[in-house]
């Protein structure tokens, strides 16, 4: 395979990319053909059609030249991968902490590249402080947080994911249950408010994983944008995270589901796009998606949750674009040819904001091969729920050094009015926080109790809690037992 990196850079008429830029940033209808005049790069490409190619970026790289290399060669967006999370941003209760991420802004308008917050309010990587706040407080809390953060990035922010994954995967377009929803269901809405008042240039973006085509979730969260849009709630746009593999593919009606959104007068966005795989299929997926996103006039930008397959946090699925050594993979190629053959057909506007722009999507069932891995951050539960009583089971993002476990919590065949879950953790294992449980310890065996708001469950229902810590996580499948 030829190296696109390698071969000469064709001409780039009609259009500078720093004058694309500029001409989306001021909302300018803007209809561009690169059939004859394709870019190389990423970036210069989704540019060419007014749109932008991002990246995730962990501010602990930035100092290896290759990893910097290559962002600043091809990406023009940049997301923190963790940096402007509520564990990093305030680690104490009104004590805030940007250096990491202001070394990531600082990064991206010394390379010409703009910036996606992500994220202001979200369930998980919460401080530990925030464990022991209910109620008014943890409301206080989450509008204190959001004023903070947002205030202190006004004007350097493209968009701010301002609320992530907040409904629930139970299949019935239900919110999640979680502390901030347990301060009322007006969260959401209270949270985007916040945000446009600390920075009302930045567009405001809801945020979620398992909502990528037409389903029961990405229902849920269609019904509140429509509500929010009637409302006046101050939403822009919805993210589509796009972690796919083959429990969760790019199904036939992924830019359908782009579309609906699009019709409600929100931008769309592909927010942390990896795709598990490899060589061929991985590559025509890759294109898959980018030509759903080029053919929503709304869609406007794409962003891959890393650079090199070694930079994902699932690795193992060699999900992204690049290999370990920064090359660029055959899903490189056909990301980029994507690109640029698309841009002409479907000129972006940030114009009307009502109608479908576009003609139904046209593409086949999914290319992805048989299921090699298990779902990203959304395993359902694997044991099956035994008949009274309930059943745990537990899903694991393990990194160097730390991790993260979501714990799936589902009643038996009669309903539950509480729940204790007992899980173990390897020696070396301690626990920094919790949400939606309450932990005897932070070590070795540790039991998990519901609480106040996610203790009952009806007969097959199920509710998630979620711990983080240092060092390995829990690999058994967890006890559980119904009051
Ligand atoms: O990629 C992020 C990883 O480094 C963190 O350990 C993890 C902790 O929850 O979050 C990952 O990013 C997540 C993103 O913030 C929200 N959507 C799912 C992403 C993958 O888990």
């Amino acid at each position: 395979m030829s190296d696109p990196l390698v071969r000469s850079k064709r001409r780039f008429a009609g259009v500078a990319v720093s004058a694309t830029a500029a001409a989306v940033a001021l909302g300018t209808v803007l209809s561009v053909s690169t059939t004859a005049n394709a870019a190389s790069t990423l970036g210069a490409s989704a540019a060419a059609t007014g749109r932008y190619f991002g990246t995730a970026v962990a501010a602990y790289k930035l100092s290896d030249t290759v990893y910097s290399g290559v962002l600043d060669r091809e990406f023009n967006m940049i997301t923190p991968e963790n940096e402007m999370k509520w564990d990093a941003t305030e680690p104490s209760q009104g004590q805030f902490s940007f250096t990491s991420a202001d070394q990531i802004v600082a990064h991206a308008q010394a390379h010409g590249q703009r910036t996606r917050g992500h994220a202001l309010a979200w369930h998980q990587q919460q401080p530990g402080w925030v464990a022991s706040l209910s109620g008014t407080a943890l409301r206080n809390a989450m509008i204190n947080h959001i004023t903070g953060v947002a205030t202190h990035y006004k004007g350097k922010i493209y968009a701010w994911d301002v609320v992530n994954e907040a409904f629930s995967d139970n299949g019935d377009g239900s919110r999640r249950q979680s502390n901030l929803q347990a301060t009322g269901n007006d969260w959401i809405e209270v949270a985007f408010q916040t945000a446009h008042a600390a920075d009302p240039g930045a567009k405001l973006c809801y945020n979620d994983y398992n909502t990528d085509g037409v389903n029961a979730k990405s229902t849920g969260v269609y019904n509140m944008v429509k509500d929010f849009k009637a409302r006046g709630v101050p939403i822009d746009c919805v993210g589509f995270q796009s972690h796919i593999n083959s429990a969760s593919p790019v199904t036939s009606d992924y830019q359908a589901n782009l579309q609906r959104f699009a019709d409600l007068g929100v931008d769309v966005q592909i927010t942390e796009l990896d795709i598990a795989g490899s060589g061929t299929a991985q590559a025509d997926t890759y294109a898959r998606v980018v030509q759903a996103c080029l053919a929503v006039a709304r869609c406007t930008g794409i962003t891959v949750w890393g650079i090199r397959d070694s930079d994902s946090w699932r690795s193992g699925d060699t999900p992204l674009l690049f290999d370990n050594n920064g090359n660029p993979k055959a899903a490189y190629t056909s990301t980029l040819n994507a690109l640029n053959a698309g841009g002409s057909s479907s000129p972006p506007t940030t114009g009307p904001t009502t109608g479908p722009s576009t003609s139904p999507p046209t593409t086949g069932p999914p290319t992805t091969g048989p299921p090699t891995t298990a779902p990203p951050t959304t395993a359902p539960p694997t044991t099956a729920p035994p008949q009274g009583g309930c059943s745990a089971s537990v899903s694991v993002n393990q990194w160097n050094g730390g991790f993260v476990a979501t714990v799936t919590v589902t009643a038996g065949s009669s309903a539950v009015n509480g729940w204790t879950v007992g899980v173990t953790l390897p020696s070396g294992a301690a626990v920094t926080s919790s949400w939606s449980a309450t932990g005897s310890g932070t070590s070795g065996s540790i039991s998990y109790s519901n609480v106040s708001y996610n203790g009952s469950l009806a007969a097959g229902r199920n509710t998630q809690f979620g711990f983080q810590g240092t060092g390995t996580g829990p690999s058994a499948t967890p006890s559980c037992t119904a009051r």
